[in-house]
């Protein structure tokens, strides 16, 4: 399994530095689905997409399920994103993995409201590489237990401004979307007007 994940790291890495890329360091650790998934969130990311400016708290650990996660690290790019309303059925911690994406995605939950243009208020957690390679995972260890009968907003985006593709993020089972919409290989181009 550790030849896995070096050879996975090394590969990642390689293919950064042959587009072009900074190298970025990766985080090599694999998720791991502790209870069964249920929605499968899939959409991509292209130039109609809209974009933002992003930012990270300086701790990658950190976590704030009282909405406060401190974002002091603004990042020089603009990437396009995606974003999904969703709320809890119960206080166990959520998950979000991304187990495909066509470019290196970064992901965050924010408390509602969700206002693209104040990314440093209202974030719960943000996440860069903790999936396979350069994918995203919000997973058990991180205990983001939120509070049924609110809304919270999903945010996937790429690292990098430019980079697009298609993308599937696999939640926990306790995780819905906004309004009751159907939860089974939803596609976000089509429910975004429910919510909107
Ligand atoms: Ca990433």
């Amino acid at each position: 399994m550790k030849q896995v994940i070096v050879i996975l790291a090394l590969v990642a890495l390689a293919t950064g530095a042959l587009a072009g890329d900074p190298i970025k360091q990766t985080d090599p650790v694999d998720y791991t689905f502790d209870t069964p998934s249920r929605i499968q969130l899939t959409g991509a990311l292209s130039e109609d997409s809209p974009i933002w400016h992003r930012w990270r708290p300086n701790d990658y650990q950190a976590v704030s399920v009282d909405c406060m996660l401190p974002m002091e690290y603004e990042y020089s790019v603009d990437p396009a994103y995606d974003f999904y309303c969703f709320e809890v059925s119960d206080t166990e911690p959520v998950e979000f993995v991304v187990d495909d994406a066509e470019f290196d995605t970064v992901v965050y939950i924010y408390c509602d409201p969700f206002d693209p243009a104040l990314p440093t208020e209202n974030a719960v957690i943000f996440d860069d590489d903790d999936g396979d390679g350069l994918q995203s995972a919000i997973q058990l260890s991180d205990n983001v237990t939120l509070q049924p009968g609110n809304e919270y907003w999903f945010v996937i985006c790429s690292y990098w401004e430019g980079q697009y593709g298609t993308y599937s993020v696999m939640t926990s089972d306790n995780v819905a979307l906004c309004g009751g919409v159907a939860n089974e290989a939803s596609d976000w181009s089509s429910i975004k007007g429910l919510f909107d």
